[in-house]
């Protein structure tokens, strides 16, 4: 990647310049399996459809679904399976082989499946002890690949097991050849440096020739995905995210951050179309009824609204004073908003685009008395392109 030193964003970019810059960390998308296990979230079959086919056409590299949920997920499956996506369709099952089956029947070519290893999953969930839990495991890895279809293990709660049981179940699985290894943090409870560690040290023991590792982080302290691209710093090439985050409790990274954080600021080779992603959102949003937080980073409506005065007067000159990206790069709109904080500049910008002169003394009139209204935000505006060129060509107001 070359860098462009007239880019605002320069000296940002070297400082995050590292080993793993520039490697291609590929995109899981889970919203059909673990957005689907987000309180009130429920997809109709038709949707589940829609979804896939909007995330094969975004560029994620795989798409996770669960079959065995209802007879209606099955269906989905199969569709969605049919369908002939560019990316890999992943049927989600637990680690027993009547799962493995449902996958097979709904025409899987890959499986995903997953057990709790940690000894409390496996004392309060499974009720197996961790030998037990080795023989299933490797058991229902060796059905799936007799079978000649793909496969993930997931090591479910992989942050809360005995690092000696979880190197020896990977190095385990390793050598029976599977394709993929997940190392979750199953209950959010990772700081970066941790999943660092513990992607390191399961890559370290295992042929990485063989199995690549995918880190699915849940986001319960919010750290998701700054602990996700964390294991990917340490050999993992494959984050799981769903739109808007959504997921069992908190959820795990949401599409939009993961997106933007891998092509913007690690420089990974993602073929994305980017520019779909507040429309995933809002689509998302408009099937659960969930509502998308306005502070929600890339695709929220405040994510691109600029507001205190000395912002305006910045942004009003050059955008890029205030932002990492051209909104409309993710789908969004720049807005600016107008105010008891809008200052001078923003009070003589508010004034010239009502066509009214624009003097010093006015726009510090206009200035005070959006001060002393004090009610809030009274005006917003988008800031489109013709505006910007309007300003950025030679009518904005110039104030000292
Ligand atoms: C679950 C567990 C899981 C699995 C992750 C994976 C987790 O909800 O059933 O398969 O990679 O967080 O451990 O989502
Ligand atoms: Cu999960």
């Amino acid at each position: 990647m070359s860098l462009n030193s007239e880019d605002p964003n320069y000296y940002a970019h070297i400082y995050n310049e590292s080993d793993s810059a520039n490697k291609k960390i590929r995109i899981l998308d889970s919203t059909l399996r673990e957005g689907e296990q987000h309180p009130g979230v429920s997809f109709s079959v038709k949707q589940r459809i829609q979804i896939a086919w909007m995330l094969d056409s975004f560029g994620v590299d795989q798409i996770e679904i669960s079959p065995v949920v209802s007879p209606d997920h099955a269906e989905a499956t199969r569709t969605i399976i049919r369908q002939g996506l560019r990316a890999d369709i992943l049927a989600h099952v637990r680690a027993i082989k009547s799962d493995v089956d449902v996958a097979i029947s709904c025409g899987a070519t890959w499986v995903a499946t997953y057990m709790g290893i940690s000894d409390i999953h496996l004392s309060a969930k499974l009720k197996i002890t961790r030998e037990q839990a080795k023989i299933r495991a490797l058991e229902v890895v060796d059905y799936i690949k007799s079978h000649g279809l793909k496969a993930r293990f997931t090591m479910e709660d992989a942050s809360r097991t005995d690092p000696v049981f979880l190197v020896d179940m990977c190095r385990e699985i390793n050598r029976l050849g599977i394709e993929r290894i997940s190392i979750p943090d199953t209950v959010g409870i990772m700081r970066p440096t941790g999943m660092h560690n513990l992607v390191k040290m399961v890559r370290e023991s295992i042929d990485v020739s063989k199995s690549s590792i995918d880190v699915h982080c849940h986001n319960d302290i919010g750290l998701a995905l700054a602990n996700a691209l964390a294991g990917c710093d340490a050999g993992a090439d494959q984050i799981h995210t769903t739109i808007d985050g959504l997921g069992e409790r908190t959820g795990i990274p949401t599409l939009a951050e993961t997106a933007v954080a891998l092509m913007l600021i690690y420089k990974s080779s993602n073929d994305l179309r980017l520019h779909m992603l507040k429309d995933l959102s809002r689509t998302i949003s408009q099937y659960t009824g969930v509502e998308v937080p306005a502070s929600k980073p890339v695709v929220g409506d405040s994510a691109y609204k600029h507001k205190a005065g000395t912002h305006l007067a910045a942004i009003l000159r050059n955008p890029s004073a205030y932002e990492i990206l051209e909104p409309k790069t993710v789908g969004n709109r720049r807005k600016i908003v107008f105010g008891e904080l809008a200052g001078k500049n923003g009070a003589a910008y508010l004034l010239s685009m009502l066509g009214l002169e624009t003097s010093g003394h006015e726009a510090e009139t206009l200035a005070r008395g959006l001060k002393q209204l004090r009610m809030g935000d009274i005006l917003e505006l988008y800031l489109d392109e013709k505006l910007e060129k309007k300003i950025l060509n030679d009518t904005a107001p110039k104030i000292n």
